[in-house]
């Protein structure tokens, strides 16, 4: 908006209002410019001065104070790291994170997590900055490797895989063959851009935006819902071609519509995205699902087969032990 109204201030106009500033400026030589508040320059009284320079002296106490405190936690991790297993930065309360932890319990990998204070500004830490140039969670530390780091949910997740199909031949989370890992990578790929983001958004217009935006939170849980019916969609496939293939003896009347598949014997049975076992497709999907409903989605209601899906998943030991943060 301001955009427009610039464009309709002439040349002269314009010229006009730079030469009133630069004559102010050259009045007052206590005029400061402001870098933070988009570059206006502000007059100050000589007491205004005192107290701006004050509140600035304060701040870069705390500032400091903080990054010394976190230079001691994330500078001593650097500087003494482990030389085996895998060390996994994250959050108590970033779905992404768990996301990780969740891959590693399930392929035993031997893995430290370090949860991360973002109230102290850790993420921001020199150190871990290095290591993730976007400042968030997750990253991860093969120590295994070189100490190689990795940072994005799905990146790591794709390297954990392909490192445990290298090493072992074959990884139950993925697969060797490049269809299936196209297909899998699909879905992996549309929960880390798709899924996660949505989310993330509603609940952060619901709870935590400075101010009430109904539209947005109306727009990110109706994306999120858009979302939840293509998985819906694709279990709801995945189920019925199953019944087929199982219930053989009651397939003509399912296809005939006199018997719904809601009567067969297999209407609970897992179905999975990719193939017929639970992937990297489906486990990154966990963590969000289990923070949906604050965003007024119930899964159970709305979404039958993920819900199913969801409850399979998370009775398994390797999920719940990464849920718990073990
Ligand atoms: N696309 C990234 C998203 C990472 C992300 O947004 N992480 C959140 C926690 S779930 C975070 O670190 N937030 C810290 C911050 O915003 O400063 C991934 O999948 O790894």
């Amino acid at each position: 908006m301001d955009t427009d109204h610039n464009e309709h201030i002439s040349n002269q106009d314009q010229a006009s209002i730079n030469n009133q500033n630069n004559e102010q400026n050259n009045q007052n030589p206590q005029t400061i410019s402001n870098l933070s508040a988009g570059l206006k320059s502000v007059n100050l009284s000589d007491q205004q001065q005192n107290e701006v320079n004050l509140n600035l002296l304060q701040q870069q106490l705390q500032n400091e104070a903080s990054t010394q405190q976190q230079q001691s936690r994330i500078s001593h991790f650097f500087q003494n790291q482990p030389t085996e297993g895998y060390t996994l930065f994250s959050h108590r309360s970033a779905p992404n994170g768990f996301k990780v932890a969740i891959i590693l319990s399930e392929l035993n990998s031997p893995f430290n997590t370090i949860f991360l204070d973002f109230n102290n500004g850790e993420q921001r830490a020199p150190e871990f900055v290095t290591i993730n140039p976007n400042a968030r969670v997750p990253a991860l530390i093969d120590h295994y490797n070189e100490n190689t780091s990795i940072w994005e949910s799905g990146a790591i997740i794709l390297y954990l895989v392909s490192k445990y199909l290298k090493e072992h031949g074959e990884c139950p989370l993925w697969s060797d063959n490049l269809i299936e890992q196209s297909q899998i990578s699909s879905w992996l790929f549309f929960q880390t851009s798709g899924h996660a983001p949505m989310i993330g958004q509603a609940l952060h217009f619901r709870y935590f935006h400075s101010c009430p935006v109904p539209s947005a939170v109306e727009r990110y849980t109706d994306e999120v819902r858009r979302v939840y019916g293509v998985i819906e969609m694709a279990l709801a496939e995945r189920r019925e071609a199953l019944i087929m293939d199982l219930d053989v003896e009651n397939a003509a009347a399912y296809s005939a519509g006199t018997t719904p598949l809601s009567q067969s014997r297999y209407f609970d049975y897992p179905v999975w995205l990719v193939g017929d076992r639970a992937t990297v497709a489906d486990l990154s999907f966990v963590p969000w699902n289990n923070v949906v409903d604050r965003i007024g989605i119930n899964l159970k209601v709305e979404f039958p087969e993920v819900y199913k899906w969801t409850k399979y998943m998370m009775r398994r030991p390797a999920v719940i032990r990464a849920l718990r943060g073990d």
